[in-house]
């Protein structure tokens, strides 16, 4: 049994039940155990494409420990399948999305393939990741980078409201 992080993020049709159907769905995976969920948070779009006539709508963002006997490429795969099942489409990088399940920590491994690497590289960074992450696992250690607690910081953390649900 291996633990991991999973990060969730949706701002297209309805997102709040998009997450909350994603803890469903995680909760169903074979040989997998959610073990902790955090709040749900609404965050201002990061690194989203700018359109003043069309504007990004906020995202809901949690994210989920789990236990699992799936290999990182087994999880990711099965991920992937579940943004499918919700229509998760990719027409440019970073389009709104019903649903998106990255895979952020699994165990420690560092990895770095085409299809995934291990820890996500952008997760040390963003503040809609390590504030749910923080109320999870705020010991939790990012290879490279360090503890969650501690990458923390005021400034990552603007625009970003945990909803009372
Ligand atoms: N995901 C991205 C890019 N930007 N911004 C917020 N607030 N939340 C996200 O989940 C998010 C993002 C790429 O997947
Ligand atoms: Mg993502
Ligand atoms: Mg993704």
């Amino acid at each position: 049994m291996n633990k991991a992080f999973i990060a969730l993020g949706s701002n297209l049709a309805n997102p709040i039940e998009q997450v909350k159907n994603a803890f469903i769905a995680l909760e169903q995976l074979p040989n997998t155990r959610v073990l902790k969920k955090s709040s749900l948070y609404q965050t201002a779009p990061i690194d989203c494409r700018v359109d003043p006539l069309n504007p990004v709508p906020d995202f809901i963002n949690a994210v989920v420990e789990i236990e699992t006997e799936l290999s990182p490429q087994g999880l990711l795969e099965a991920l992937l399948t579940i943004e499918a099942s919700v229509g998760r489409e990719r027409p440019y990088i970073n389009a709104p999305r019903t649903l998106d399940c990255d895979l952020l920590l699994f165990a420690d491994i560092e990895l770095d393939t085409d299809s995934l690497t291990l820890p996500h590289p952008r997760m040390h960074k963003r503040g809609f990741v390590l504030l749910p992450l923080s109320e999870i696992a705020p010991d939790a250690f990012i290879p490279n980078h360090g503890n969650v607690s501690q990458l923390l910081n005021p400034s990552l953390l603007t625009d970003i409201k945990k909803l009372d649900l």
